[in-house]
């Protein structure tokens, strides 16, 4: 997940529900020839579903995270900038939570931008850790940081932080009996989480980073209006972004989706506080995938993508129900966005393995 929007990214290519997270891209295969692949697998199944559903994770081929770095640039996408602008404004009071000899977790090979902000204001941070299921974006990452820190021990791990992996070994305790390992997960990826998903991972990331904590970034419910013209921006980037899913198939499975039948459709359902977005079918058409035919209805839709809001206290309670004790968090005047501190308290043992 590179340059500035990609901690987000990182975490929907991992993720498994509509939401994302492998890259993946199988570039370079002949068209029809990746029946095999998680990406055809996922689309097929999803395309006999009903409701018809893709995970999100499969937007972020090269053409889906650049068009995703997009996104995070447009005037509409409050996000990243609130984001980067509270890392900028609190990264000391955050370094403050986390103390000094952090081992650093980021789940994601996120924005350089964001972790940069936190590394330059930690005390002595020992080791940082990306996890990231594609390992091409984490050897840039990994480049990346080396270059711009080079005392840190940077060692990339790749991995789907979605499912039970194992850590590095814990770092030997300084003289001071110091390092503690924390986890860093901005972007609100989160959101892109099932709730039973959200809560599984915050449970993981509990156990694993026991002895140190969690810093995660949270979208927040708001006037949907708001909302709305994040997701829909003037100038079509999002419904490039949507619509990349098809092109998607198109270039890896040799699919045949008109992408100008197909309508980019968000909208905010408050009842279950999320961005949903779609797909949908503009009128009656026949689609080949894999050699297999899928037939649309007029109005019918694919579900690519759901993208939670919360409120700080419902997060806070999920982090809780999780196993961690909520910390300061910070969040803009505006009330757009919030980043979190969440205690993984005190461990005997600090195990490598997750599930
Ligand atoms: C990556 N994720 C946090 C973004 C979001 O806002 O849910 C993905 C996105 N989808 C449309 N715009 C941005």
């Amino acid at each position: 997940m590179r340059p500035s929007a990609s901690g987000a990214r990182a975490a929907s290519r991992a993720a498994t529900s509509v939401g994302r997270a492998t890259p993946g891209p199988v570039r370079g295969v002949a068209p029809g020839a990746e029946h095999g692949s998680a990406f055809a697998e996922a689309l097929l199944e999803g395309l006999a579903g009903q409701p018809r559903s893709v995970p999100p994770k499969f937007f972020y081929d090269a053409a889906g995270s650049a068009l995703f770095d997009r996104i995070c640039e447009l005037p509409e996408y409050y996000p990243t900038r609130t984001e980067l602008a509270l890392l900028a404004a609190h990264a000391d009071e955050m370094a403050q939570c986390i103390g000094p000899a952090a081992d650093i977790v980021e789940f994601g090979a996120g924005s350089s931008r964001k972790i940069g902000l936190l590394l330059a204001a930690l005390d002595h941070p020992r080791r940082f850790v990306p996890v990231d299921i594609s390992a091409e974006h984490l050897h840039a990452a990994a480049q990346r940081l080396r270059a711009e820190h080079p005392s840190l021990d940077v060692h990339p791990l790749a991995a789907d932080f979605t499912r039970a992996f194992a850590l590095p070994p814990p770092l030997a305790s300084d003289r001071h009996g110091r390092a503690p390992r924390v986890g860093f997960f901005p972007g609100s990826s989160i959101g892109n989480f099932t709730p039973a998903e959200a809560l599984r991972f915050l449970r993981r990331a509990a156990r694993m980073l026991r002895g140190g904590g969690l810093l995660v970034g949270v979208d927040l419910v708001k006037d949907p209006a708001v909302l709305h013209a994040a997701y829909n921006d003037a100038q079509g980037v999002t419904a490039a972004f949507n619509r990349n899913l098809l092109a998607r198939a198109n270039r890896e499975l040799g699919a045949d989706f008109d992408l100008d039948r197909f309508a980019h459709y968000a909208f905010y359902e408050p009842v279950r506080q999320r961005i949903e977005m779609h797909l949908v079918s503009l009128g009656r058409q026949r689609v080949s995938v894999c050699g297999r035919r899928f037939d649309f209805a007029p109005g019918e839709t694919l579900h690519t993508e759901n993208s939670y809001k919360f409120t700080v206290e419902g997060f806070r309670a999920l982090a809780a129900r999780a196993g961690f004790v909520p910390g300061p968090v910070w969040r803009d005047r505006a009330g757009l966005f919030s980043i979190h501190w969440l205690d993984a308290g005190s461990a005997p043992h600090r195990p490598n393995a997750i599930g």
